[in-house]
């Protein structure tokens, strides 16, 4: 099989690039390890910035997340006992996110590319890159059980942390930067109305707690437990007693519980790669960065790195440019730290450290109670939150 793009992996990075390019006319396969359905099934991301939204409309597939996405233009922070509301679309000049779950932009775009007709081959396993050092890179994989080889262009690794694209690269030619959190996030998600309308990110001496939601009739809820923690060892009763502690006085009041529908324990981490291309392989989403989740930049820094990568390759293509090729990495790696800082910083501000002692905690309130006591502070958070201007 040839194609123009061979795109490795069908997660948000790698079906949004595929699109993109099929609009421009530029062919392309994707080779996914798992099938859909586990794609399909992992709860992850659910804030839309309004540039990722930009995207997914010039992608062809932001419909239904107009008409079901929920608009936010504000957030709330809880601490010392009470609410304080940031403010995003009145700093930002009327910028907001959407809030619109992973799973369902990930429908989206599968729905996009199988009315399409794009080959996206599921269960490709054992696949391995070739000769991206050149300019005729090419990619094995099995497929029902039988070798297969596709030939390309160039490769897009859009794989994930754990995928095969970055560890093909050889290790003296990567820079890693790594910061791994003593804590976790366990999620749950329940058919049960919110809280409240808008999101709570809750600093709280027994840890932090994130209220979030997917639809007026689900929501999603975080709290920061320990890494040595078990999906088993923490029944729903447990869950929602623990976030209720962890909530103001009205806000815990107003908890509406119900059984949870699912329930996972994520590690957090900061992680960079650099660069972030070799040669005809370009690395894009968690296959090259990892942010925490506090601040939900993950699903659009991936999105971000698809915006430059799609316009890079239709340079290369239509304009017959490599300009956006040359500086792809670079272009890329000054947004995605950007990113990494703030989101390193919101969790440090939000979250119960083992080390921090009590001094740690008045350093926390000091700067929560300055955050939404000061108009610059909460400006620079709002235009952090609502996604810095390409
Ligand atoms: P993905 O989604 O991991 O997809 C990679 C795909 O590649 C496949 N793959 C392979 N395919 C072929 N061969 C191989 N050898 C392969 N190895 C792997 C995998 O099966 C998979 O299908 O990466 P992508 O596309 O870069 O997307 C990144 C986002 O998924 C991620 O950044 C976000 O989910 C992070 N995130 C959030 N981001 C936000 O923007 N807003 C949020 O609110 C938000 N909340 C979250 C999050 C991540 C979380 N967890 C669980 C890590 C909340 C949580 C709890
Ligand atoms: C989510 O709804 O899953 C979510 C929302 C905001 C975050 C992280 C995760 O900062």
């Amino acid at each position: 099989m040839r194609t123009q793009v061979a795109i490795i992996g069908a997660g948000p990075a790698g079906l949004l690039l595929g699109q993109l390019l099929h609009k421009a006319g530029i062919d392309n396969v994707i080779l996914e390890r798992q099938d859909g359905d586990y794609v399909l099934a992992r709860i992850r991301a659910g804030v839309i910035e309004q540039t990722t939204a930009d995207l997914l409309d010039e992608a062809g597939v932001g419909a239904r997340m107009h008409r079901e996405g929920m608009a936010h233009d504000g957030f709330e922070l809880c601490f010392n006992g009470g609410r304080h509301r940031i403010d995003l679309s009145g700093p930002t000049g009327g910028k907001h996110v959407v809030v619109y779950g992973q799973t369902e932009v990930t429908h989206d775009l599968m729905d996009a590319r199988k009315a399409a007709g794009l080959t996206t081959v599921y269960h490709a396993d054992k696949v391995e890159l070739h000769d991206f050092d050149t300019t005729k890179p090419w990619v094995s994989y099995t497929a029902n059980g039988e070798s297969q080889v596709l030939h390309c262009d160039f490769i897009a690794g859009c794989d994930g942390y754990h995928g095969v694209s970055r560890a093909s690269v050889p290790a003296s030619a990567l820079s890693l930067y790594e910061k791994i959190y003593p804590f976790g996030w366990l999620g749950i998600l329940a058919d049960t109305p919110p809280v409240a309308e808008e999101l709570i990110y809750s600093n709280h001496a027994r840890g932090f707690a994130l209220c979030s939601m997917r639809s007026p009739t689900r929501t999603r809820y975080y709290v920061q437990c320990s890494l040595e923690d078990k999906v088993e060892q923490w029944s729903d009763d447990a869950f929602w007693d623990e976030l209720r502690r962890r909530l103001d006085p009205a806000t815990a009041e107003a908890l509406v519980t119900g059984p949870s529908i699912e329930k996972s324990i994520a590690p957090l981490r900061s992680f960079v790669a650099e660069p972030m291309r070799f040669g005809q392989l370009f690395l894009a989403g968690d296959a090259a960065h990892i942010v925490p989740p506090t601040g939900a930049k993950g699903l659009n820094l991936a999105a971000s790195d698809v915006r430059y990568l799609s316009r890079a390759l239709i340079e290369h293509y239509i304009e017959k440019s490599e300009a956006g090729i040359r500086h792809y990495s670079d272009t890329c790696l000054r947004r995605v730290w950007k990113a990494e800082r703030f989101s390193w910083w919101f969790t440090s501000l939000t979250h119960l450290f083992p080390d921090q002692g009590a001094i740690g905690a008045k350093l926390q309130q000091a700067e929560l109670d300055y955050l939404v006591h000061s108009e610059a502070a909460r400006t620079v958070m709002a235009e952090n939150y609502v996604g810095l201007p390409f």
